[in-house]
């Protein structure tokens, strides 16, 4: 949106040509109007038909209509409030976890296969498959994102069924937020960002061998580091423990017209997420956005795969993986405009004893636990991904949901066209 695009088209006609197809060869115009089609690859040991896609989806649209799934004895287990959407969610990212493979399929994944064989789906062209069949580079096709709009539209039909927070869900009594504002370079409640060139030490992942070092540089977004400074009063008379939540989301559509909340809340990005201990009385709570939960530091984007420890599969590889996993940091921010694009910031304080989950937290790499987790480890926080945000609300406007643990700043995101060197002011 800050680049003037609309939100999304989702990808649900699977016999529908895909405008804007991708093939590395020939960029954006390469194969234009691709339709997927029944694969047969026995090179790949792959044959499958688009219908079988189809009735996946079908049977997975029926379970969130039935709120039940079909176990492997055909009998049927109810989706509950707690564990409905883990159930929902293994069934859409099949492996074994999922409860009835045979008959759910593999939706997700496939969706991803099917269209990265779609330029050849019978191997005649002995072509190998396209960007989107491989996590490491679907990002680069426009139709990723038609996929998982898709994909997160079926998760909140779901959603949609459930009935919204009330309440006594989403107080904290005695606990007030009185204010949130963020401040750094750009001044108070501005957000800067601009373009940085960076240099990235390719030689390793290349299939000739370079005599020397390959440098490669690009260009990427990046933020001026900010603060948060969140004012709460505790009135309850004794130390506890809040979980702080803090999101941003666009205040208008394409159109420059006000988002409704039902469409705000679909937009909203989870920026950070942690705990702080609530003294009775005035607390003044700060937080640095290089502490963000749901980001991993740049030189860990970025780092040396060939430095990976250990045998593949090894729990040094394993544990290696891990610490790769988390939103690139100098991404944590929408680019923004260079007139100020109008985002609102919102925090909520949650109360901890509700939220958490018992555990021991060995291991490294927990930095980025709001996406990630932690590994073999329990989700860190009992509320559902994306809390309070995950469902619907009666609210018509963002003001009209919250309660008074909740604060809401309205910020702009003002980004300058101009490039600096990494590691230079
Ligand atoms: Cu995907």
């Amino acid at each position: 949106m800050c680049n003037n695009l609309g939100r999304v088209t989702r990808y649900n006609d699977f016999r529908a040509p895909i405008a804007e197809g991708y093939f590395p060869q020939a960029g954006l115009a390469g194969s234009r109007g691709t339709v997927i089609r029944d694969l047969d690859r026995p090179v790949d040991q792959i044959r499958i038909d688009v219908s079988e896609l189809e009735t996946w989806r079908e049977r997975f649209l029926q379970a969130i209509e039935n709120n039940s799934v079909v176990l492997p004895n055909n009998s049927t287990m109810p989706l509950t409030e707690e564990t409905g959407i883990d159930v929902l969610g293994n069934l859409m990212e099949s492996s074994i976890l999922s409860r009835n493979r045979g008959y759910y399929g593999d939706l997700h994944n496939m969706g991803h296969v099917f269209i990265s064989y779609s330029h050849d789906p019978d191997h005649r062209h002995l072509e190998q498959f396209g960007v989107m069949g491989d996590s490491a580079t679907a990002m680069r096709d426009p139709v990723f994102y038609r996929w998982h709009a898709y994909i997160d539209d079926i998760f909140n039909l779901y959603k949609s069924k459930l009935t919204p927070y009330a309440n006594d869900k989403l107080d904290f009594p005695g606990i007030r937020v009185s204010s949130v504002e963020v401040s750094g370079p750009g001044g108070a409640n501005t957000w800067t960002t601009q373009w940085e060139q960076s240099t990235v030490e390719l030689s390793r992942g290349l299939d000739f061998t370079p005599r020397g070092s390959v440098l490669a540089r690009f260009t990427h977004l990046q933020h001026d580091e900010f603060t948060y400074t969140i004012e709460v009063n505790n009135t309850s008379g004794a130390a506890t423990m809040g979980t702080f939540r803090v999101f941003v989301a666009p205040v208008n559509d394409e159109r420059g017209q006000p988002l409704r909340f039902e469409d705000q809340r679909r937009l909203m990005i989870e920026l950070d997420k942690f705990s702080q201990p609530l003294n009775p009385g005035a607390n003044t709570v700060r937080r640095q956005s290089s502490e963000s939960s749901v980001t991993i530091p740049y030189e860990r984007t970025f780092r040396d795969q060939a430095a990976r420890p250990g045998d593949a599969g090894s729990a040094a590889a394993a544990e290696f993986d891990f610490c790769g996993c988390g939103w690139p940091h100098h991404m944590l921010l929408p680019k923004g405009t260079a007139m100020g694009y109008p985002v609102v910031l919102f925090v909520m304080v949650s109360n901890w004893n509700d939220d958490r989950v018992q555990q021991d937290t060995v291991g490294s790499c927990n930095d980025a636990a709001s996406y990630c987790g932690i590994r073999d480890r329990r989700y860190p926080d009992r509320r559902p991904m994306g809390f309070p945000f995950d469902r619907p609300a009666g609210a018509a406007a963002l003001q009209d949901f919250l309660t008074p643990n909740m604060a809401t700043r309205a910020c702009t995101i003002r980004f300058t066209d101009a490039t600096r060197l990494r590691g230079q002011r």
